[in-house]
């Protein structure tokens, strides 16, 4: 197996079991538009700086799988027009050819695991795609986080996805789901999906004690939704006209969650944008209030 490249900032505080929480990369490379995403990929490390713990953003730089870029690693993936978008599958490819490439929740979540971090914070996670009966369109995602010991703080899956699917998927799946400070699951852009939660914790110290309580292993997603979301009617227009966009062009497989996010984003004059980054950097701040809490529970 291919060997993880863990920055020194990040192996030290693994090895002192201080708090760590890993970062996505696809969404810098491919969600976001630049320039803005290299601002918000900065701003999310300094946010868990300021919140206790280190900050390890995880991608494929020159075919090294990298845990804690460095600042030019960032740029590079933030600005690069050769960062490939990596799923699980397409890790061990990139790497063994030396290549760049962004990694995505599935990835991301797989790496940080194997590395010994906890948790993990993005924005939205994949799921169960509309019309997924016909064309088996189900992020892998999903499967990676049914074998993953890995604590992922999100807003929902992506609005765009079939969310009462996707939820079905992740009970059968075995893993488990947190509403924090909610009852019914965010629905990414959306205060509310409209699908009720079973389970809702008010503290990180809460999530803190479920994690420590884990019999599978399977991930725990804590479902916190957007700060200032969308209002449903703005939301309904800008996913039908995205959605028959990418059918008339004929977009798919993984092409599809970036084409969708960044017609939202210049459809919506940068409403879309500023909601998706308030959730990236809400989310970090509450993943890194969890592992505090659970670097803390550990230590007694
Ligand atoms: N949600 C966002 N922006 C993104 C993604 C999700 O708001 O860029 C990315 C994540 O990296 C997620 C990936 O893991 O999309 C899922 O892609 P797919 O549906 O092709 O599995
Ligand atoms: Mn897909």
């Amino acid at each position: 197996m291919k060997k993880l490249h863990l920055s020194d900032e990040v192996a030290e505080a693994l090895a002192n079991n201080r708090p760590v929480v890993a970062l996505e990369s696809t969404i810098i490379s491919h969600g976001l538009p630049r320039p803005s995403n290299l601002t918000v990929a900065r701003e999310v490390e300094a946010l868990v700086r300021a919140n206790g713990a280190v900050p390890a953003t995880i991608a494929i730089c020159e075919g090294r799988i990298t845990v804690g870029l460095t600042p030019n690693e960032l740029q590079g993936i933030a600005e690069r027009d050769d960062v490939a978008k990596a799923s699980t599958r397409d890790c061990s490819v990139i790497a063994s050819r030396g290549g760049w490439a962004a990694t995505t929740v599935a990835s991301t979540a797989q790496i940080a695991s194997l590395a010994g971090i906890s948790l993990f914070a993005t924005g939205g996670l994949g799921g169960v795609h509309r019309g997924a009966s016909e064309s088996f369109d189900e992020s892998a995602d999903l499967t990676a986080l049914s074998h993953t010991p890995i604590t992922v703080v999100s807003s929902g899956v992506k609005s765009i996805l079939d969310v009462a699917a996707t939820l079905e998927r992740l009970e059968t799946l075995g893993i488990t789901l947190l509403g924090y400070q909610c009852d019914y699951f965010p629905g990414f852009y959306l205060k509310d999906s409209g699908h009720p939660l079973e389970y809702r914790v008010e503290t990180p110290e809460e999530v803190a004690r479920v994690m420590d309580s884990a019999i599978s292993d399977g991930a725990l997603l804590v479902a916190s939704p957007a700060p200032e979301p969308m209002d449903p009617a703005t939301h309904q227009k800008l996913l039908d006209g995205a959605l028959s966009e990418a059918a008339s062009q004929g977009i798919k497989g993984k092409a599809v969650t970036p084409f969708i996010l960044e017609r939202f984003h210049s459809a919506s004059e940068g409403l879309s944008l500023k909601i998706n980054t308030e959730i990236i950097t809400s989310n970090a701040v509450l993943a890194s209030k969890i592992a505090v809490a659970y670097a803390s529970l550990a230590r007694d």
